[in-house]
């Protein structure tokens, strides 16, 4: 039986594991998940992942929550390319698994934050935007950028983990992109090392990169559009 993928290419996990499958010729069964429409929140998708999140995979009938352990699952379980997720060499195997368990509450905790504030929230929720919250979010994110210049991607390490892309080039870069999304790129774009690692990987995994963020650059038009009206009715 098939492997089957439930994911929203807006969901910065489902482009990483949806990237991570093209890059190395994984099938499966496309099953999208509109978050947008609440697709998540419905009882068929509960009997799936009752944590109404994506992403989720059924591996015949293996169903598996979380990011991380789904892509170490399907690196291991197809066999593909070490470099991916190191096998043998158990200290390259240990700096993938210290970006994974690093990233949680730094770059995904707060990228996300911005992007739910800016975009999110007055959008979908009618909210305002929290100001402070953002600010808070954004200078949290100055340090991320400053640990990926300086211990991460330190001594001109190409990648995060070492000389080749890794599963955790792939979680960084997708929630990096979540910046792209609501116009705050410069946050990532500021730090030379960074911006040239973005371009790095990006060269590396296209073109599913592209393929994958699509839906970034719409959102990113939209907003950008709104926000242009937004400051032009100010004037
Ligand atoms: N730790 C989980 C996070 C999953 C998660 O937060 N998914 C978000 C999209 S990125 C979601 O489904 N959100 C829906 C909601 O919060 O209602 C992973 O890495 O897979």
């Amino acid at each position: 039986m098939a492997l089957k993928v439930y994911f929203d290419l807006m969901s910065q996990p489902s482009r990483a594991v949806y990237i991570f499958l093209k890059m190395n010729n994984i099938p499966f069964v496309p099953k999208t998940v509109a978050l947008r429409s609440g697709e998540h929140h419905t009882d068929e998708f509960k009997k799936i992942n009752p944590m109404s999140l994506v992403l989720v995979i059924d591996d015949d009938g293996f169903v598996l929550t979380e990011s991380v352990a789904i892509l170490k699952y399907l690196a291991l379980k197809y066999n593909v390319p070490d470099h991916w997720y190191p096998r043998s060499d158990l200290q390259a195997q240990a700096r993938v698994e210290e970006y994974m368990n690093y990233q949680h509450l730094d770059t995904r905790a707060n990228g996300a934050i911005v992007f739910q504030q800016l975009v999110i929230k007055p959008r979908a929720m009618r909210a305002p935007v929290n100001r402070a919250i953002v600010d808070n979010a954004k200078n949290r994110l100055e340090k991320v950028m400053s640990h990926f210049e300086n211990y991460f991607l330190k001594d001109n390490k190409p990648f995060l983990c070492g000389a080749d892309i890794s599963i955790a080039d792939l979680l960084g870069i997708c929630e990096l992109m979540q910046l792209y999304a609501c116009c705050e790129e410069n946050i990532y774009e500021s730090n030379p090392v960074v911006k040239a690692w973005v371009s790095r990987v990006q060269r590396r995994t296209a073109p599913h990169f592209e393929e994958a963020n699509k839906i970034v650059n719409r959102v990113r038009g939209v907003y950008s559009k709104q926000k242009e009206a937004e400051q032009n009715a100010k004037l």
